[in-house]
């Protein structure tokens, strides 16, 4: 593989307790995953990341880490992650795993300490914890609210019933946050990146990743500020963030092989984004700004300007993302009258989606995507056009935003349901018993991967070839240049390929000296609206 190997990858997120199950519990699991490898070796994929599987209480789904250097007993054991570790590495793919520095599971041992060591021990000094305001201190430190819902601080009672101090939690409550200024609290990630980095990992996909450093003495979030200031408040986006990338930086070059860092970062603005992405920092972020878009042609021309000229400024390649584990899945996200507004679920309930639409779109967008220089995220299940599943029984649902936010928001589970592997088999081949922790719903039959894998015109056989394409053609490290072809189309080239697709026009005719190597819907000679084709000049 070439050098800088993360510049142009494809890379395919697992989620773990969703993807396969080899003990027959409904959850998925590391061994599960080894015995999938080779498909996605047949998918063409360079490189897997996963989702936390680490020791946890599954408050968050393992986004609440109680021992970052322990397997979770639902998904295997240590000897299990180095085994696929080594599989992956086998199969030529490389392995990036989940770190979530921003906070631990109130039941880490950290955590656990601090509680036993009371006020003004060092060991409270790797969390947030601050007295409360007014006489009794029984008002939170601040204003912040949780991004699950309700306020943002919990106060801890003593053994003896007395209330006591308060500690931050920007997500839920078995979330503390860790405080970042604290040099253990540094020392100790650089322990937990080398334990993970010796184990063969080729990088880390970091949690939160704008959101490490808060503003110095916590200040209340002032909405007006935040827009005057352009940015997300005191607890996001911090200057001082940077300068534990440079520290990450320096520890991951201590190692051989192209290590990398991707930052989960809910930057809106590319230029702000761009700064996580200097040559001494990380090197690729999600670039999330198709989530948040309309499907229209002239907001993706823009994104894809905007965005390609900020990384460009900083040496740095677009990452693409249409889905991954907390948003709506794109298929139904394209089905809906407004697909920016309702990445995160909260209209869904309102409005049923279209996913005939939903699924012509995705599949449009995918081909768009892929086209494109930079590297490329697929979320699990994508390369099966699967739809979110919006009829889960409320009293089914698992996810935090869902109790934090007091049922005002649906939730993630809809988009985290089991993959469907065999049609015919019981839970759709997910497990061996047929047991799921969700269950599937019965559009998941048709689109499981028995029924598509090699199949001309199915969803995965385009996924499969356009990345093979995208290799063979050095489309991820291509140059790209607009073509102008009208308002409704998204249309440049990208080495010897003409990308267009028809954003909501009218069908258009194929431009002539053309031959279509790739589409998303048949074509004849002209180009449907809602469909992406690859050209090439005959
Ligand atoms: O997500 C970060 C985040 O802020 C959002 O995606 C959030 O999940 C969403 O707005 C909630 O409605 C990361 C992880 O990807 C997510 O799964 C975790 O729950 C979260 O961090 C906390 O670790």
């Amino acid at each position: 593989m070439t050098a800088q190997w993360w510049r142009d990858a494809v890379i395919y997120q697992i989620y773990p307790r969703s993807f396969a199950d080899s003990d027959g519990d409904g959850y998925g699991d590391l061994p599960g995953a080894i015995d999938r490898l080779q498909y996605l070796v047949n998918l063409g994929v360079d490189a897997v990341w996963f989702s936390p599987f680490y020791k946890s209480p599954m408050a968050d789904a393992g986004y609440d880490v109680a021992d970052y250097e322990a397997v979770d007993p639902l998904f295997g054991d240590l000897s299990d992650a180095e085994r696929l570790i080594r599989r992956a590495h086998e199969l030529g793919l490389r392995v990036l795993v989940d770190l979530v520095p921003n906070h631990t599971s109130d039941e880490h041992r950290w955590f656990q300490a601090a509680l036993a060591a009371g006020p003004g021990s060092p060991e409270r000094e790797m969390y947030l914890f601050r007295d409360g305001k007014g006489p009794d201190g029984s008002e939170p430190p601040n204003n912040w609210t949780s991004v699950f819902g309700g306020k943002g601080w919990t106060r801890l009672t003593a053994p003896d019933g007395t209330p006591e101090q308060w500690y931050l939690h920007l997500f839920d409550i078995k979330q503390p946050d860790l405080d970042w200024s604290n040099e253990r609290v540094r020392e100790a990630f650089d322990g937990v990146l080398r334990f993970w980095l010796d184990k063969g990992v080729d990088g880390f996909r970091v949690d939160v990743a704008h959101s490490l450093v808060k503003a110095d003495g916590l200040p209340d979030f002032d909405a007006e500020q935040a827009l005057l200031d352009g940015g997300g408040g005191p607890m996001w986006d911090q200057d001082g963030v940077h300068d534990i990338y440079r520290r990450w930086r320096k520890v991951l070059d201590e190692y051989d092989g192209d290590r990398t860092l991707v930052a989960e970062a809910w930057v809106a603005d590319p230029e702000r984004l761009a700064l996580y992405l200097r040559p001494d920092e990380m090197n690729t972020a999600f670039n999330f700004q198709f989530l948040d878009s309309r499907w229209d042609a002239a907001s993706y021309r823009d994104i894809i300007t905007r965005t390609m000229a900020a990384d460009d400024a900083v040496g740095a390649p677009t990452t693409w993302v249409l889905s991954n584990h907390d948003v709506v899945r794109h298929v139904s996200r394209f089905g809906l009258s407004d697909p920016g507004s309702s990445h995160e679920g909260l209209g869904i309930r309102d409005e049923q989606p279209d996913n005939e639409v939903g699924l012509r779109r995705a599949r449009a967008g995918t081909l768009l995507m892929l086209g494109l220089p930079g590297s490329a995220y697929i979320y699990q299940g994508e390369e099966l056009g699967l739809p979110e599943h919006t009829t889960l029984p409320d009293e089914l649902r698992q996810d935090p935003t869902w109790f934090r936010s007091e049922h005002a928001h649906v939730g993630r589970d809809g988009c985290r349901i089991p993959i469907p592997w065999e049609a015919d088999a019981p839970g759709l081949g997910f497990s061996p018993t047929g047991e799921t922790w969700l269950p599937q719903p019965e559009s998941y039959r048709a689109l499981a991967v028995d029924q598509q894998i090699d199949q001309p015109g199915s969803t995965w056989t385009m996924y499969r070839d356009a990345i093979a394409l995208r290799r063979q053609l050095g489309l991820g490290s291509g140059e790209m240049t607009w073509v102008e072809a009208g308002d409704d189309i998204v249309a440049f080239d990208n080495g010897p390929i003409r990308v267009m697709t028809n954003v909501l026009g009218a069908p258009m005719p194929l431009p002539e000296g053309f031959d279509v190597v790739l589409s998303s819907m048949p074509v004849d000679d002209e180009l449907p609206t809602d469909a992406t084709v690859w050209l090439r000049r005959s």
